[in-house]
């Protein structure tokens, strides 16, 4: 066995919040007379909330907009967010995600999160994993947001492992350079794994299992 520690991505990768986020945009572009649809909803994944507000806003033609009316509005996306996160229950969790995640921690393997998000824990408890993993680097304690490699090496760092010995699991591009730019392999799914943005580009969460640097 090659790596010590798998860090995954949460959103698109354990659990999916994709749509719920788009919802979430949606209000807000409506409101703003933005443009929005699910392409650019697409170059979302794994950005940061203010990062997000940002590209949603490259079409905006209304009044300049101060950087208090950005947080205004990216703190009221994230309100709507929030509730349709309350829908979210452990039968969230796919069957085939926690039986792997289970079979990999039987082989020894620490298994970490790496995500963008701040609703991170929130999630998790949502979907059953409050406690699950060995540690956890999420949008509350980086600065910089994924293309930038700060939240997976903040991940290797809280589960005392070498970047080199860790193993990234993601279904965003930007995510994918972020492990890469880490010093990490990338298994890649979804997005990622369409644009071959992984050394390995998965079709499933279970084809984890089968990578023999993980046996
Ligand atoms: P929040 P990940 C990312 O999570 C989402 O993919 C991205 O769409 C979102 O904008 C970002 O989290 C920030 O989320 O507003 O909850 O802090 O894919 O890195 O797990
Ligand atoms: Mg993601």
């Amino acid at each position: 066995m090659k790596f010590k520690a798998i860090v995954f991505d949460l959103d698109g990768v354990i659990c999916f919040t994709d749509e719920y986020h788009y919802r979430a945009w949606k209000v807000l572009a409506d409101k703003l007379n933005t443009p929005f649809d699910r392409t650019i909803n697409n170059r979302l994944r794994g950005v940061s909330r203010m990062a997000s507000l940002e590209i949603i806003l490259e079409k905006y033609t209304g009044p300049a907009l101060t950087q208090e009316d950005k947080e205004r509005f990216a703190a009221e996306k994230n309100d709507i967010y929030r509730e349709s996160l309350k829908e979210m229950s452990p039968a969230d969790l796919s069957d085939e995600v926690k039986n792997t995640l289970d079979l990999l921690r039987s082989r020894g393997l620490l298994l970490t999160i790496g995500s963008s998000s701040k609703n991170t824990p929130f999630i998790l408890h949502q979907i059953g994993l409050d406690g699950y993993f060995d540690a956890i680097s999420d949008g509350n304690n980086i600065t910089h947001s994924k293309p930038d490699p700060e939240v997976f090496l903040k991940a290797a760092e809280f589960a005392h492992v070498d970047p080199a010995d860790c193993l990234v699991v993601e279904d965003a591009v930007s995510g994918a350079e972020a492990g890469h730019r880490a010093g990490m392999k990338v298994a890649c799914l979804g997005d990622a794994s369409l644009n071959k943005a992984g050394d390995w580009n998965l079709s499933s969460f279970a084809e984890l299992a089968d990578i023999p640097e993980l046996n």
